[in-house]
């Protein structure tokens, strides 16, 4: 018996969301683990030789995780022969790197499209039907409407899962699975089949409209429209929600969420890794079909959270400027925060993007896309975020969702425009006003979208405050002397063992006089900071 116990417990535990406070954490291996990711570009993992080179730059950038497509093409080439060379060689190239793996499900869709189904799906469309215009014509797109589509795709994806099981459980390279790839319904809103007409023609499902009814806190854009229609119990589609797209939107995403739902619960069924799906953003002003019509958007999270309650989380891939607005509609009570994709290139702002998604929405993880594309970048503002941000993960971790840590940037509109006014937070005893614009450094130098940071109690009157670009001003709370000043702020960093190594002790004109802790632009960095009142 005590064999067996041991045997048992020599296992670590699967990987899992565990909540602490307000928020999730990923546990892996027993362990807290902040996700600092890149996704790679969609065609370079099938091939290890074009990976080779990149994986010890993917280190030199301070990653600690990839994300990485597995394609039901490249592992079911015939059906039921499962092919796991490419899988498997990807795994020993992420292990040799010391990186974890998100593995990204290209099965039924990839982009709304059905391209990277196997070849003996693609070729058999009167067993996988495709997607009806309403003119008839038919597209390269799987309907959601076939259980034999649904059931095909969840075997190879449960096949998957017991793979990764059998060769991962032991040291869980492997942490979370995304459900196929930016989901949604193009060029129209909905389905034309003869199956789907029939459905849509149909009541609205009492499951949904029951999680609806106890969602109603959100307020999302459907529960508005929901609302504007009479808020009725029951209904057709577009008895409840309305004539125009937003009904065949609501019900599109209705049953790719079911359809989801049928693999997590297969692929979790052979071994329970996390799981979440990703969202194409819609942009303003388009209409469903336009954009991914029926993916896990803001205005359909309890759609998605109805249809597939198994599923982890839902992550917004973010490539717009209104990265804050965006994202803070993922953080929910009943969702934690994950960004997939974010964009890596031709935007300086991403890393202080981080910082906010870390700092201020507990997420747990953030990767912008085509990671290996800016290998070579010099300099390297990611790679720099990322070198603070490692240091900084075993803090950031202890304090996500328990009121000890905020993330702080400019908002950025949707047009681009810069709200760099200061922003003001109360963390623990002090209430903390961070400014975005350095007064030292002449404005037209400064880019302040690039500017922001986090910052994380520590103790009573300790704090860790890191970023680029941010002058930081505190105030005492609540009875006792009225004012703050610094009793000492050093700067400096956390070694390899997470042990402070002190650089200079910060005074005089570094704090102006005792005024503010600053931040220069152009570098992140970490400071050590104790606050006293008078
Ligand atoms: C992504 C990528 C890949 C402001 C596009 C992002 C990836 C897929 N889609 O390169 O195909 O597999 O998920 C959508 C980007 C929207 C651009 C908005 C520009």
């Amino acid at each position: 018996l005590l064999a067996a116990f041991t045997f048992v417990t020599a296992q670590a535990a699967t990987p899992r969301l565990e909540r602490q406070g307000s928020t999730m954490r990923l546990i892996v291996n027993d362990e807290p683990l902040l996700l600092l990711g890149g996704e790679l570009g969609n065609s370079s993992a099938s091939s290890a030789a074009y990976m080779a080179p990149y994986w010890p730059k993917l280190k030199q950038m301070n990653l600690n995780t990839v994300l990485a497509p597995v394609s039901w093409e490249l592992v079911e080439p015939v059906e039921g022969q499962f092919d796991w060379r490419s899988f498997d060689q990807l795994l020993k190239d992420a292990r040799a790197h010391d990186m974890k793996l998100v593995l990204l499900w290209f099965g039924a869709w990839k982009n709304s499209m059905s391209t990277y189904v196997p070849s003996w799906v693609k070729r058999d469309q009167a067993r996988f039907p495709r997607v009806q215009l309403p003119n008839g014509q038919s597209t390269e797109i799987l309907s959601a409407f076939s259980t034999a589509t649904r059931d095909a795709d969840a075997r190879a994806f449960a096949a998957l899962l017991s793979h990764i099981k059998a060769v991962d459980a032991k040291q869980s390279t492997v942490v979370m699975v995304q459900v196929e790839n930016e989901i949604g319904m193009l060029p129209v809103a909905r389905e034309y089949g003869a199956e789907a007409n029939r459905l849509f023609a149909d009541r609205v499902p009492a499951e949904l409209m029951r999680h609806l009814d106890a969602s109603r806190v959100h307020q999302t854009g459907l529960h508005k429209l929901w609302a504007e229609q009479g808020g009725k119990s029951e209904g057709t589609w577009t008895e409840v929600f309305g004539e125009g797209d937003a009904s065949a939107e609501a019900f599109t995403a209705w049953h790719y969420s079911r359809f989801v739902e049928a693999l997590v619960v297969a692929g979790k069924a052979a071994y329970p890794l996390p799981m979440y799906v990703n969202a194409a953003l819609n942009r303003m002003n388009k209409a469903p079909g336009e954009y991914p019509s029926g993916g896990p958007l803001p205005h359909l999270l309890d759609v998605w959270k109805a249809g597939a309650p198994s599923l982890d989380l839902l992550a917004p891939d973010i490539y717009f400027p209104n990265f804050v607005d965006l994202a803070a509609r993922f953080r929910r009570a009943d969702n934690a925060v994950f960004i997939p994709e974010a964009n890596n290139s031709d935007k300086p702002e991403v890393p202080a993007n981080a910082f906010y998604a870390f700092g201020k929405l507990d997420a747990i993880g953030f990767s912008p896309f085509s990671i290996e594309s800016i290998a070579d970048r010099k300099p390297n503002p990611l790679a720099d975020a990322y070198a603070v941000l490692r240091q900084l993960s075993p803090a950031i971790l202890s304090a996500q969702g328990l009121n000890r840590m905020s993330g702080f940037r400019p908002r950025i509109l949707e047009d681009e425009t810069v709200i760099d006014m200061p922003v003001t937070e109360d963390i623990g005893n002090y209430s903390f006003t961070v400014s975005f614009i350095d007064p030292w450094t002449p404005e037209a130098e400064q880019r302040t979208a690039t500017h922001g940071g986090l910052i994380i109690q520590t103790g009573p009157e300790d704090y860790l405050i890191a970023g680029q670009g941010i002058v930081v001003t505190a105030k005492p709370i609540g009875t006792g002397p009225p004012l703050a000043g610094i009793d000492h702020a050093w700067e400096g960093r956390f070694d390899q063992q997470g042990r402070w190594i002190s650089g200079r002790l910060l005074n005089g004109d570094q704090t102006h006089q005792g005024r503010h802790v600053r931040l220069a632009p152009g570098q992140f960095q970490i400071q050590q900071v104790r606050f006293y009142r008078y």
